[in-house]
């Protein structure tokens, strides 16, 4: 794409993490914001400091999207200018609960399956006809590790996350022809509110997680994502595994924890 023209890109979950992560570094590449999440007076913070910083304009939805009228109508309302969707990232998400399979919680898994795949397909189902009648988008799903390698009392996360590996590739397959270009990213350890939103708001549990190494950034997923989009219109990269230095699969990590 031309460079020069402003380019517009949608991040759900983008008032946290790493979808907050790429919007701060899309917003230092120029381009113009749609940001998407529950909590909107965080997504206005941070279009405010974004304008402020790097003059970048943003547009700020509030919006569940594990509900397919709403994200469906949201979407609709968004203005004239702002319509023409370059980029999709797909990111909204979360794992909830670190139990065995047969103590885990059905109000869990249904939160998980519900936002990290019906809502990406929710929002991939309302933006994309737009990008296939302009013969031209990329979209980014951010999946994971998990999707990868399964990890004890990982159970129900990984497999939505596996899921969401599965649901990029047939992206790409059946978008082949259209112009559009599909990455699955998955990445490893990163330290976000990720951990506090698994463990029930348990900051200790949370913490641990990060200890001990230096784990990715949201910034630092952010920029692999935009290496992904500044590549030249026929080159795409459809598969991408993203892990700390420190991070050798989903379970051997090299920590240091003497005090
Ligand atoms: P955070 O908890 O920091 O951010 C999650 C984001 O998702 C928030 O912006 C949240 O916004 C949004 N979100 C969650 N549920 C919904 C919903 N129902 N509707 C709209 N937005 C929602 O975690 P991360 O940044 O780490 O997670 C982002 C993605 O990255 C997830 O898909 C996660 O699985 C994946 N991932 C994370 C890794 C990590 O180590 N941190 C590693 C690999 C993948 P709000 O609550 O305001 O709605
Ligand atoms: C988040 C990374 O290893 O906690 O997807 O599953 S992990």
């Amino acid at each position: 794409m031309d460079k020069k023209r402003p380019f517009n890109v949608l991040i759900t979950g983008a008032s946290s993490g790493i979808g907050r992560g790429c919007a701060m570094v899309f917003a230092m590449a120029g381009a113009n914001l749609i940001l998407l999440a529950r909590r909107k007076d965080r997504l206005e913070e941070l279009a405010e400091n974004l304008k402020r910083e790097f003059n970048t304009e943003s547009y700020c939805i509030e919006c569940d999207v594990r509900n397919f009228d709403e994200v469906s109508q949201k979407i609709n309302e968004i203005p004239e200018n702002w319509k023409n969707i370059d980029v999709l990232i797909n990111n909204a998400g979360l794992a909830r609960g670190f139990e065995t399979i047969q103590e885990g919680l059905l109000s869990d898994w249904e939160e998980m399956i519900d936002t990290n795949i019906k809502g990406l397909l929710y929002v991939f189902k309302a933006v994309v006809p737009g990008m296939i009648e302009r013969k031209t988008g990329h979209i980014i799903n951010i999946a994971s590790i998990a999707g990868r390698e399964v990890y004890p009392k990982g159970n129900v996360y990984c497999a939505t996350k596996s899921a969401v590996r599965s649901l990029s590739k047939s992206f790409a397959i059946d978008l082949n022809g259209t112009g559009i270009r599909v990455t699955n990213i998955d990445p490893g350890l990163v330290e976000t509110e990720f951990a506090k939103v698994r463990f029930h708001g348990d900051e200790e549990k949370a913490d641990n997680v990060y200890k001990g190494y230096q784990p990715l950034l949201g910034e630092d997923i952010g920029l692999v994502a935009l290496l992904c989009f500044q590549l030249p219109p026929h080159v795409n990269i459809q598969d991408i595994l993203v892990t700390p230095t420190a991070q050798a699969s989903a379970t051997i990590i090299a920590k240091d924890l003497e005090e």
